[in-house]
């Protein structure tokens, strides 16, 4: 077994070291497990992997809540055998996705700030039946020290009666100290969460926990399965362009200050290449209050840009991470990690003034997002984050490329066919094309900006032709709508697989 007795440093929990076949044995049909874990980084990797083993064999699903995405040694591993039965607050996995879809598991899409809470008051269930969490190490004390994110992990163990470690010997020690570890008290109780820096401290280090919570410590080494950066294509390029020439025009209007306000960035392919773009940019004091760290924040501290990231996951590609953990004594002085709940607390963005900026699967023709859910029914991942900054951000941004599916499907269409973030959450919208800055525009004027300045030029004689006929037949109302064809594009899409065709 793997040697993890220098990291137990309670020599009296040492007695419960125990495989992860013994956990995975353990564990009863229908249990709910709290997990750590938020994108590929910090999840429990080797129980999972005994506990799918077991169900190959005799079958039976569990219902898995963690901090958001995992890596496919568990949600991966599980979904392959069935073995999930719900499933909160968000995921990302490919062998998932169509069990959600298809009435196998049980989805529940939360905003990420609001999941801890939701748990730990019982609005889900009263309690998990153990919380499994990834540690660096467990103190005398029996605290527990993160490792690459906190996620949910610190409510989750506040939550159980029961906790089972998984202590991961590919994490470096080094990463004690990065936390700030802060529950928030549930109403009436609450205070104020004293945060006005994206670099304030107001917690602690390490995950409170004791000794006699703890039930298993089970030995891992597997490395976070965190994913290769895939190149950045033409059009994220040209939107991140836009997205940075836009600013620069705030600052010039005296909107912002010159280091900008802290930045949100979701993940993918367009946030990257608009924090690639700030690496070539003239700002610098940047600063950034958001869920996910990643590669090009890096690239930022070596640009000397950075001044401060804070996030509640570390998730790199493998290639970042190797960077990060060679560089760890710089890097650490940039970078803090915060359960979820702080980082994405609508409280402290609003208070900061986050610049959030987020992809969407469509528009509408008023601003209205679809983040969430293809041609209005099937779940591709969730809401995340995205709606805790976008409802509370100073700046909200989103991005759409024009088109999507080799331009059979415009993503630009006369009403969402789901809405996660509703127009008056939303600012700027950015397409490959342009730019629709839609602060203090009317629904009509709106309609025109961003048929104008964001649809495919194939898509906007359909468009205007839509909005046309809505503004005749409405009388010029409010908001002009036919609503018996609103959802058109769709239909034609499902009917005959490609929008332009009717
Ligand atoms: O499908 O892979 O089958 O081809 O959607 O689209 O263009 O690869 O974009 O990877 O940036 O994801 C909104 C899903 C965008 C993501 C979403 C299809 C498209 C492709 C993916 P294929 P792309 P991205 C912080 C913030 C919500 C959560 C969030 C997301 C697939 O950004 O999950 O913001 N956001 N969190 O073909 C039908 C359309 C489509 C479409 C794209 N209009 N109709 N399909 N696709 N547009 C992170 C966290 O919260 C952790």
């Amino acid at each position: 077994m793997i040697d993890i007795t220098d990291r137990v440093r309670n020599k009296d929990l040492l007695g419960k070291i125990v495989s992860a076949e013994e956990v995975a044995n353990w564990i009863q049909p229908g249990w709910t497990i709290a997990c750590s874990g938020f994108t590929a980084s910090a999840y429990p990797k080797a129980v999972p992997l005994a506990l799918a083993e077991r169900m190959k064999k005799d079958p039976f699903q569990v219902n898995i809540w963690t901090g958001a995405s995992t890596g496919p040694e568990l949600d991966g591993a599980l979904a392959e055998v069935k073995g999930i039965k719900q499933r909160l607050p968000y995921q990302t996995d490919s062998k998932l996705r169509p069990l959600i879809n298809d009435g196998t598991v049980d989805y529940l899409d939360l905003h990420l700030s609001e999941s801890a809470q939701l748990t730990r008051t019982g609005f889900i269930k009263k309690k998990p039946n153990f919380a499994l969490v990834e540690a660096c190490a467990i103190t005398e004390e029996g605290n527990l020290i993160p490792t690459t994110s906190l996620g949910n992990a610190a409510s989750y163990v506040q939550n159980a009666d029961t906790v089972v470690v998984e202590v991961n010997t590919t994490q470096p020690l080094e990463l004690e100290g990065m936390h700030d570890v802060y529950v928030p008290l549930d109403p009436p109780n609450r205070l104020p969460i004293p945060i006005v820096h994206a670099d304030d401290r107001i917690g602690t280090t390490f995950i409170p926990c004791t000794p006699d919570k703890i039930k298993y410590i089970v030995p891992c080494d597997v490395k976070d399965h965190t994913r290769d950066l895939s190149p950045i294509d033409e059009n994220s390029k040209k939107m991140a362009a836009f997205t940075l020439e836009f600013l620069k025009a705030e600052i010039k209007a005296g909107r912002m200050p010159k280091g900008l306000l802290p930045l949100q960035s979701g993940v993918g392919n367009v946030a990257n290449a608009v924090l690639e773009g700030f690496v070539e940019g003239d700002m610098t004091d940047l600063v950034v209050y958001t869920e996910v760290i990643q590669d090009a924040m890096l690239d930022l501290i070596d640009a000397g840009k950075l001044k401060f990231a804070s996030g509640t996951a570390f998730s790199p590609s493998p290639a970042g991470m190797d960077r990060f953990y060679k560089g760890i004594d710089k890097y650490r002085k940039y970078i803090l990690l915060r359960p979820e709940e702080i980082s994405n607390s609508p409280e402290v963005v609003h208070r900061l003034g986050v610049i959030a900026m987020n992809t969407a699967l469509e528009v509408d023709i008023y601003g209205n997002i679809n983040s969430t859910h293809v041609t209005g029914t099937k779940m591709m991942n969730g809401i995340g984050g995205s709606g805790d900054f976008a409802r509370n951000a100073y700046l909200t941004i989103f991005y759409t490329p024009s088109t999507a599916k080799g331009g059979k499907i415009s993503s630009v269409v006369p009403f969402c066919s789901h809405i996660d973030h509703t127009e008056h959450d939303v600012d700027v919208i950015i397409s490959e094309y342009g730019i629709a800055d839609l602060r203090g525009l009317e629904p009509r004027t709106r309609a025109l900006e961003v048929i104008n300045k964001c649809a495919h030029p194939d898509y906007r004689p359909m468009l205007l032709d839509y909005y046309e006929r809505a503004l005749a037949a409405t009388k010029k109302a409010a908001t002009p709508h036919l609503l018996h064809e609103a959802l058109s594009f769709h239909t034609r899409f499902l009917e005959t697989g490609d929008m332009r065709k009717f």
